[in-house]
């Protein structure tokens, strides 16, 4: 039986507003921080029931909204190993957000345990944590007497970034085990995750100091412990680290700024010097652009796709020195958003698939490989080793004193990059381990492939739910006739693409073009978006 009363009690101060509608999607629950109360208390409540519903095992829960504004927020739900939650329970999410009112809710949460078989008797954990917002305490309160209703036992994590946190669910669910994640503790990520890095770059010649912009966010805090931890092979200059001015969070700052305005923060232009590597991560830290300012004094990034092509590169290297390219295969997944040039450049060099948007997507595809190398161009991304891999590293006999080298190498790698899910400091370590290895400077590593000039576009439409689409998002299929129309307009162009996608976070179309030339691509975009409107 449901707690009913104690459900009750705890709901009536967390009416739900009677004219929104909220949607469990790519991102989990996110939208304007000030209608969030009630989706935040019933959140609480899932959680409980989706333990309950693995045995008791450690759920998470992630209150941020990433790169968008300061005055939004958001929360997500991390499944037992550190994955996003699976997919037949956002439709449950969705459900029990909806509820118009308390008994409506119980109705719903009676529905959950009935569909999901759910017994109540079982014991429910969850460990949970959030970004800097401003709105985060309240919020948290929220969530905390979702808990409280239904005798949840909580462990919080206080304020930290989104892959701490699914690092946190896997190292609690894997404690005392053999796969044991690492201790199941902030500092044991810190440790982990420098430890790695000091034996992966032991011998190398000592980093370029490298400028990092922490979009004002939790990542300000992460990147200053682990600094202290990674030794002096590498110098961090953290910037944009104010975690207290308000409205500061993501504004002209972070890896989104980057990426869709492709250009430098305002705050970083005059401290960065040419050929100088400088990095921006996200407002909860699970995304990371790179970039440089070349020598004619040219912004130039490296992008989700550079990141993946430079990483599955060298693993593919160390595969083979290792002596195990015949055992273990290395594969990229990426999405349409890909530059068309590192989809060419990686599959000259291994199996790559493409995927729709979205973590979960990228990531099951990436479990597919032994090892599965996953980028979004938007900069989030990790590295998969399977569990059968990570056994063949840990027991093959190498044969040669190089063998034995790039094994340890690899096994390092696998400690080091956090195969929960993206995350950007662990990508950066990642990135500057490459660099340290290669004897790369940003404008080699840039050199690796040459862009295809690119555009974005988004449209307001009536109705974004009838664009639906197929092959990973690449053609529609409805509005009936529209593709053939985008396939006839691609056609005049030198080396054009685009497709056309409905958005999962946001009430828009999104319209993506590539072409030989930038300003063939802008008219591209914007032709198709004609079509489209
Ligand atoms: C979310 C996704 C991200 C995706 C983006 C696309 C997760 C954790 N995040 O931020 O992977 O690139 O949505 O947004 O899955 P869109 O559907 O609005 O283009
Ligand atoms: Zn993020």
């Amino acid at each position: 039986q449901l707690p009913v009363d104690a459900i009750l009690h705890f709901s009536n101060n967390h009416a739900k507003p009677s004219h929104l509608h909220f949607q469990y999607g790519t991102a989990g629950f996110r939208t304007l921080a000030s209608s969030l109360d009630s989706v935040l208390y019933r959140v609480g409540l899932l959680a409980g029931l989706r333990s309950k519903r693995l045995d008791g095992k450690t759920i998470g829960v992630m209150v941020t909204a990433s790169h968008n504004p300061e005055q939004d927020n958001g929360v997500k739900l991390v499944d037992p190993r550190g994955e996003m939650l699976e997919a037949s329970w956002e439709q449950h999410a969705t459900l029990v957000a909806n509820a118009s009112s308390a008994e409506e809710l119980i109705h719903a949460l009676n529905e959950v345990v009935r569909v999901a078989k759910i017994d109540l008797s079982k014991p429910s954990r969850v460990v949970y944590a959030r970004d800097t917002r401003p709105s985060g305490p309240a919020l948290i309160r929220a969530l905390e007497d979702g808990f409280r209703a239904l005798g949840v036992e909580a462990r919080n994590a206080g304020v930290t970034s989104t892959p701490i946190l699914h690092y946190l669910v896997k190292a609690i669910n894997t404690k005392g085990t053999e796969e044991s994640y690492g201790e199941d503790s902030e500092e044991g990520y810190y440790r982990k995750l420098s430890t790695a890095f000091r034996a992966l770059v032991a011998g190398k010649r000592k980093l370029e100091p490298l400028l990092v912009d922490c979009a004002n966010g939790v990542g300000a805090q992460a990147a200053e412990k682990l600094r202290e931890q990674i030794g002096d092979k590498l110098p961090l200059i953290l910037e944009n680290t104010d975690t207290d001015a308000r409205g500061a969070l993501n504004y002209n700052c972070g890896a989104d700024f980057v990426k869709t305005q492709q250009k430098l923060p305002p705050s970083i232009a005059p401290l960065l010097e040419k050929g100088q590597r400088a990095c921006s991560l996200d407002g909860d830290a699970d995304r990371l652009m790179y970039y440089y300012v070349d020598e004619r004094g040219h912004f130039r990034m490296l992008d989700g796709d550079k990141i993946a092509a430079l990483v599955a590169a060298f693993i593919v290297e160390l595969v083979k020195l290792a002596g195990l390219d015949n055992t273990i295969k290395v594969g990229v997944v990426q999405t349409a958003y890909a530059n068309g040039a590192s989809t060419k450049y990686l599959a000259e060099r291994l199996p790559v698939k493409c995927v729709p948007t979205g973590v979960k997507h990228l990531h099951h595809a990436a479990e597919h490989y032994n090892i599965g190398v996953y980028f979004e161009a938007n900069g989030h991304g990790t590295v998969l080793f399977s569990p059968s891999t990570q056994q063949t590293l840990k027991t093959h006999e190498p044969s040669t004193p190089a063998q034995s080298t790039a094994l340890t190498h690899l096994i390092n790698l696998t400690e080091l990059i956090n195969q929960t899910v993206g995350d950007a400091l662990s990508d950066m370590l990642l990135v500057e381990v490459v660099l340290a290895h290669k004897s790369y400077s940003g404008a080699e590593w840039d050199s690796l492939y040459e862009d295809l000039p690119n555009r974005l576009v988004k449209v307001v439409v009536a109705d974004r739910n009838a664009f639906k689409t197929e092959d990973a998002e690449r053609r529609l299929v409805s509005p009936p006739r529209l593709q053939a129309r985008i396939d006839e307009l691609v056609r005049k162009y030198e080396g054009g693409r685009s497709f056309v996608r409905p958005s999962g976070t946001e009430d828009v179309v999104r319209v993506y073009a590539e072409a030989a030339v930038k300003s063939q691509a802008d008219e591209l975009a914007f032709r198709v978006a004609g079509l489209v409107y």
